[in-house]
């Protein structure tokens, strides 16, 4: 999947691009099912709360999974694959790292949107451009189930945040609303969006669920050596391309690059295939 120049151009300049049918339709469900299935096993946590940010919602969900790779491995060997890879570097640069990846999964009626937020208030690097989330919609994502909201033109400058009274964790902003897109997506479907872009969802006012799965990359010059041994939440940070990168040996003690296609293939086979 290459990105046209226009696309790149359009990252570097507004902050976010989307890009349709960016996995295939048998990637599409390799990802459904597996997420079906960490949800069904429990390991999606309601990080949903009642407006003091402490006492946990009982009528509204944001479910989530951080890290989700310990998992699953097919969620592992998705940042490993050649298109994903090339369309990252070509966006933020070379010798790039996985730095999170997330799963947000919002259930039909009772799911709640995440507030608006910029990543870099997290994660604080120094050139919000040389980070990008690349956000998956594994349903089809639409206004009304809550679709991604971006601020165009507004990576550069650093809005403050305070605590979201509607999550046990999460930080908010308050950009100007009357400057965002909404970004419809198919399933299958991508949105980068750099570290310094202003992004939110919405809550899901539909009878189905909506997932979406995050990746988030940046360069390796945005950090120091205390990133990769130090300060984690347990989330191994594989070295995906340049001269430290070893195709996930190092981070997992397994070569995953090129693991993709057969995740993809042992997916749509079922259990034990
Ligand atoms: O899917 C969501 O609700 C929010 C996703 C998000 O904030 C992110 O990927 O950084």
């Amino acid at each position: 999947m290459k990105l046209t120049h226009t696309q790149i151009e359009s990252f570097r300049r507004h902050g976010y691009v989307a890009v349709p049918g960016f996995f295939n339709a048998a990637e599409t469900a390799a990802l459904q099912a597996d997420i079906s299935r960490l949800k069904r096993n429990g390991f999606l946590r309601n990080v949903a709360t009642a407006g003091d940010g402490k006492t946990p919602a009982t009528t509204k969900q944001n479910l989530q999974l951080c890290p989700a790779n310990f998992y699953s491995t097919l969620i592992r060997a998705l940042p490993f694959a050649p298109k994903v890879l090339e369309a990252v570097t070509h966006l933020i640069g070379d010798e790039v790292t996985l730095h999170l990846d997330q799963i947000f999964l919002k259930p039909g009626k009772t799911g709640m949107g995440t507030a608006w937020h910029q990543d870099n208030a997290y994660f604080k690097i120094p050139q919000p451009l040389r980070g990008t989330a690349m956000w998956i919609a594994i349903h089809d994502a639409t206004v009304a189930n809550g679709t991604m909201r971006v601020v165009p033109d507004a990576w550069n400058s650093a809005l403050p945040h305070e605590r979201d009274g509607n999550s046990d964790h999460h930080i908010r902003c308050f950009p100007d609303e009357t400057r965002a897109e909404t970004i419809e997506l198919k399933a299958g479907s991508v949105l980068f969006f750099c570290y310094g872009t202003p992004h939110c969802t919405g809550d899901n006012t539909t009878d189905t669920e909506r997932a979406g799965l995050a990746y988030h990359f940046l360069c390796d010059d945005q950090t120091d050596e205390s990133f990769y041994n130090g300060g984690r939440i347990g989330n191994p940070r594989p070295r995906l391309t340049g001269p430290k990168a070893s195709g996930g040996f190092e981070e997992y003690g397994s070569v995953i690059a090129g693991t993709w296609d057969a995740e993809v293939a042992r997916a749509a086979g079922g259990r034990g295939a």
